[in-house]
């Protein structure tokens, strides 16, 4: 087996995933998922040799660029993974020679890439290798490598050469300009560069030490380099005469900077920036490898304590959680709120680094519980971007704050208007979701809302929630189209969240949402009045809400067109969908888009299949709307027609399964989505994470198995775990108390986390 799951003893049980052979075809997966980054950076996990079909990459959150014409991207930086190794005059590259042994394994709990390896060269030298590398969770600037040879059979000369090279594209699109390559008196380099359009400066920089390991002991030495350059390129080459039976070791520390750090706040020039780098590689380098991955560890062991979800039941569910877990924090950039989470984090150039619905939907939940902070640094993106949003509704003439479907720095809209070419027609495939997949505004409000129940905040509401919420309220206001034969407002021509049906009427998940939001508005506005009158005047002063706008939300919201069909409890997603061709789905599930393979875009957009939840996640989000009747009936009609041909879908899936005492399915479910990155598939991730099933991995866990669910201003724990589940444990903060949370045999006992007072012992709880 190629990637081995539970390989780990003791402390580290269910904390490694392993792969055990190496393969040039399964790169891109193994790369993706064993991405190491610290919410600032995300690093890939090429190997330090090269090969053929690598995607080497190191993205910074929030840095973006745009290349002739097409849409931003985070741009891939330059690379100073690489490491060419010569043996005894004969390259380490393990598609030559023998591998006797071979081990790369991620640790989760220490956030650690470690690969043994013992190869055999074409000439028969053998040699062990050790690579370590960690991305500083404790310093965020901080990159450590760590390369340990030792020949086993041969005495020879070792030659290193490593650095960095800014040839790196983003597949063949070139973002980096040429810069400064620099070497400083005590041998540290540098490597400096801006984004081609953007314009955006980058400076890393870098510092080694050698160590000798001779007859038991260990010592520093001094190596003499040679410097070789070319285009955004700068490499050191060392040379040193090694024995049989001694370790040589190679630490590489990396600073990395760039103009849109926080701490500048502003695009920032090279004079101050360089000398930025240099100075905490000099501290960093001063550490050393061993005390920086302490503080990297101890830093990894506090965040695990506050999120852990310690779960007794079969090995790969305890790692699946802790995988979902563990990438959340690599991915968040926490440290500045003007930047969200991608769609596959930073572990890939899938979406190009954009933000989706993704985050409020699926991920934003795991925050909101587990370390609010965080949540309300996420939500603050939104309102950084509330004038990208504000644009987009004017160039479509509406009002208020029509959010990008696809959003970058700015908020303005980043979907690409064209995707790959359609294999029946020949003809490239229109994006639509730019314009018309517009539920992503309902989508953050949802979040905002649901931030503001479960935390309280209400310092977060007056002076940013409530004005985005406002906005959104008045976009729908100004979107709704009124239905006189109907006497309903109606919002047409869009694209709900399932994706294979477009231009659609009346998407039920849509209007359901935007009912619920013109409510919520006015029970905000009233809520502003009463408790902070100021805050409510200020607001009405610089939006210009007047009186009349709030009741028309409030008859919008009345006369909201929200399907319902009262004898069946059916809901339709669309209007017309079920007089659509229904079609035998038989040969396409379980095959990923494959359906798209036998049919053209029309035929599917036409047809009764669901690429993923719509109707199903209208059912979760407004749970309290709908009886267990209503949600069994659409169940019962959705669940077959969905091909979960979008990695959003079978989470939630798990949920509504659970909600209706369907166990097996729900784990079924639950299963699936934690083999969309984990799985044996070896193509599954190249382009990186999925991270909304990733969110959706913890929300099953929780909301579902756990059963912890905010019901009418509430917090609802009723649980009803898998066969196979003994025990969980999870962490969760209600209304700024956080609780540990203990479920066995679907009984709760509730703590307090701080003391370890149990507070609850029941089979069912409620908080209010
Ligand atoms: O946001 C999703 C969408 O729902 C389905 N396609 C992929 C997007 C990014 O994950």
């Amino acid at each position: 087996m190629v990637i081995s799951y539970t390989q780990g003893a003791g402390k580290y049980k269910n904390w490694i995933i392993a792969e055990n052979q190496f393969s040039i075809y399964n790169q891109g997966k193994f790369e993706t998922i064993f991405s190491l980054g610290n919410g600032y950076m995300g690093l890939r996990a090429a190997t330090e040799e090269s090969y053929p079909g690598e995607k080497r990459g190191c993205y910074i959150a929030g840095l973006f660029d745009r290349f002739d014409g097409e849409v931003t991207e985070l741009p891939n930086i330059p690379d100073f993974i690489q490491f060419d190794i010569l043996l005894a005059g004969e390259e380490f590259n393990l598609m030559e020679g023998k591998v006797i042994s071979y081990n790369r394994r991620l640790n989760l709990k220490e956030g650690i890439l470690i690969r043994d390896v013992e190869w055999e060269s074409p000439g028969g030298r053998r040699t062990k290798l050790t690579f370590k590398r960690f991305v500083s969770m404790a310093d965020r600037h901080i990159v450590c490598q760590k390369v340990i040879i030792k020949p086993v059979n041969y005495s020879g000369p070792v030659n290193i050469t490593t650095g960095f090279n800014g040839q790196v594209t983003n597949s063949g699109t070139q973002h980096l300009i040429e810069g400064n390559k620099r070497i400083t008196p005590n041998g540290d380099i540098y490597l400096t560069t801006r984004t081609q359009e953007s314009d955006v400066i980058l400076v890393l920089a870098a510092g080694y030490r050698f160590l000798l390991k001779e007859n038991g002991s260990e010592n520093e030495i001094n190596l003499k380099h040679r410097i070789r350059t070319g285009r955004r390129k700068i490499l050191l080459s060392f040379d040193f005469p090694l024995e049989e039976g001694d370790e040589f070791s190679v630490e590489k520390t990396v600073s990395i900077y760039s103009g849109i750090d926080i701490e500048f706040n502003k695009w920032e020039r090279e004079e101050v920036i360089v000398p930025t780098a240099l100075d905490n590689l000099g501290r960093a380098q001063r550490k050393g490898f061993d005390l920086l991955f302490e503080e990297h560890k101890d830093k990894w062991a506090r965040l695990w304590k506050e999120m852990g979800i310690e779960l007794t039941g079969p090995d790969f569910d305890q790692l699946a959680v802790r995988f979902a877990l563990y990438h959340f924090l690599q991915m968040t950039p926490t440290h500045d709120s003007r930047i969200s989470i991608a769609a596959k984090g930073l572990s890939g150039e899938g979406y190009k680094g954009h933000v989706f619905w993704d985050t409020e939907i699926f991920i934003l939940p795991f925050f909101i519980y587990t370390f609010p902070d965080i949540a309300r640094n996420l939500l603050l993106y939104r309102y950084h971007t509330l004038a990208g949003a504000r644009q987009k509704a004017k160039e479509n003439g509406y009002r208020g704050a029509m959010y990008a479907w696809e959003s970058a720095r700015t908020g303005e809209e980043t979907t690409p208007k064209y995707g790959h070419i359609d294999p029946v027609t020949g003809k490239p495939i229109r994006i639509w979701c730019g314009d018309i997949e517009q539920h992503i505004s309902a989508d953050i409000a949802y979040a905002i809302w649901y931030y503001f129940q479960v935390t309280d905040d209400c310092n977060f509401m007056y002076n940013y929630g409530a004005e985005i919420f406002l906005e959104i309220a008045r976009f729908w206001a100004s979107r709704v189209e009124y239905n006189q034969m109907r006497d309903s407002y109606e919002i047409n021509d869009v694209i709900g969240p399932d994706e294979y049906s477009e231009h659609v009427d009346n998407n039920a998940y849509t209007n359901y949402l935007v009912k619920w939001q013109l409510q919520k508005a006015v029970e905000l506005a009233d809520w502003l009045k009463e408790r902070n009158k100021e805050c409510w005047e200020r607001l009405c002063q610089e939006l210009e809400i007047v009186e009349e706008e709030l009741e028309n939300w409030e008859i919008i919201a009345e006369k909201m067109y929200t399907p319902l069909d009262k004898e069946s409890g059916l809901i339709e997603q669309f209007e017309g969908f079920m007089n659509q061709k229904e079609i035998d789905l038989s040969p396409y599930r379980g095959k990923i888009g494959s359906i798209l393979d036998d049919m053209s875009w029309e035929e599917v957009t036409s047809s009764q299949v669901l690429k993923q939840a719509d109707v199903v996640i209208l059912l979760y989000l407004l749970g309290d709307w709908f009886t267990r009747d209503i949600k069994k009936a659409n169940w019962d009609y959705y669940e077959p027609k969905t091909l979960h041909d979008s990695s959003l879908s079978p989470a939630i899936h798990a949920i509504i399964a659970a909600d209706l005492g369907d166990i097996e399915t729900a784990y079924t479910y639950f299963q699936q989505s934690c083999k969309i990155d984990l799985g044996e598939d070896m193509k599954s991730c190249d382009d990186g994470l999925h991270a909304a099933s990733l969110g959706g991995i913890w929300q099953a866990v929780v909301m579902g198995f756990a059963g912890v669910r905010l019901t009418k201003g509430k917090l609802r724990i009723n649980p009803c775990l898998p066969r196979g589940w003994q025990k969980i444990t999870l962490k969760i903060n209600w209304r700024g108390k956080k609780y540990l949370l203990k479920i066995e045999e679907n009984r709760v006992k509730l703590k307090d986390f701080n003391t370890g007072e149990v507070l609850m012992e029941e089979r069912k709880v409620v908080l209010p």
